[in-house]
């Protein structure tokens, strides 16, 4: 039986430490209630904490097939959605998924969501690393030029 030092515990658990530290802040996360079967927004506020970029490649959710991230563009006067390959984001630097602008597109909705249940996102970077949350489905407030 080996007995561990005080020193040889910290270095078993240090990994454990810093992987509990996500260099991904996620802010915020919540989804407007949409109809059933139809596709639903995800926006919150991701800042990140570390010192090398994050980019994000891709999304998934238990709750939705297919999981994008789209941003708008004016096309010819009109505000249009347009997937995104990549979303950076700069050490120290905070983006915004808000209406009418950058946000998750959760598609093909597995059963109806409706105002207060959560819906589980993973963000997925480039290096594999996936940044899990919990989107609160809310009242939609105004008309959004996202769904
Ligand atoms: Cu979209």
């Amino acid at each position: 039986m080996t007995k561990l030092t005080p020193l040889a515990l910290f270095v078993l658990l240090f990994p454990l430490l810093t992987l509990a530290e996500s260099p991904l802040h996620v802010g915020d996360p919540w989804s407007p209630e949409a109809p059933p079967g139809r596709m639903m927004a995800g926006f919150m506020e991701l800042r990140n904490d570390s010192e090398e970029t994050i980019r994000l490649v891709d999304a998934a959710s238990s709750r939705f097939g297919h999981v994008e991230i789209h941003t708008m563009v004016m096309d010819e006067g009109v505000m249009r959605m347009r997937r995104l390959d990549e979303l950076s984001i700069e050490p120290g630097q905070t983006v915004q998924l808000r209406p009418g602008g950058l946000h998750l597109m959760l598609m093909e909705p597995h059963e109806r969501l409706t105002v207060g249940d959560r819906i589980d996102i993973e963000l997925i970077d480039d290096r594999e690393r996936r940044y899990s949350l919990s989107a609160e489905v809310r009242r939609r407030h105004r008309p959004s030029m996202v769904e």
